[in-house]
């Protein structure tokens, strides 16, 4: 059992992390529509990924003898000014998010719940690597500049990454 504080703000989490989800979808949507085939697939994954994120706390919440609460999720924007400032939000958010898992690991520190310290490693390691993958992103999306076939490559080096990605997955199964 973890205290009513700690159950509330791991219901929190829940609903940042199915924010991410569906921001995610939305930035997909919006780069199928630019054409941008490479960057939709990476984020329809990353979107995947965010809902899987959600659900681990479902399930540790009613492991844990708490209810886990379907989260009202507020509006994602529909559009986005460039790919570079999209990839730019997605770094941000995860920041976001990696501030968020700090927060919930310094409460559970606090309640000395070993429990919910235990679960939260996971998330550590998942979001310095999240925050890795996003730097790299940046870093590539700098190194093309914005010359007339820019989005070409950007597009070109996004699909290869998500590519290492699902092939990095498949190995882990
Ligand atoms: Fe789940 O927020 Fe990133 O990975």
């Amino acid at each position: 059992m973890i205290s009513e504080k700690m159950a509330t703000a791991l219901n929190n989490q829940i609903k940042l992390e199915g924010y991410a989800s569906f921001l995610y979808l939305s930035m997909a949507s919006w780069c199928d529509k630019e054409g941008l085939e490479g960057c939709a697939e990476f984020l329809h994954r990353q979107s995947d990924e965010e809902r899987e994120h959600m659900l681990k706390i479902f399930h540790y919440l009613s492991e844990v003898d708490q209810h886990a609460l379907t989260p009202e999720i507020s509006q994602t924007p529909h559009e986005f000014d460039s790919v570079q400032e999209l990839f730019k939000q997605v770094y941000k958010h995860e920041q976001k998010v990696t501030h968020a898992i700090n927060e919930l690991v310094a409460q559970a520190t606090l309640e000395n719940d070993y429990s919910t310290i235990s679960f939260l490693q996971w998330y550590i390691e998942e979001q310095r690597e999240e925050e890795n993958l996003m730097r790299t992103i940046l870093d590539k999306i700098k190194l093309i500049g914005d010359g007339p076939m820019s989005l070409y490559y950007i597009d070109k080096e996004i699909d290869a990454i998500n590519q290492a990605e699902l092939s990095a997955e498949g190995g882990a199964e």
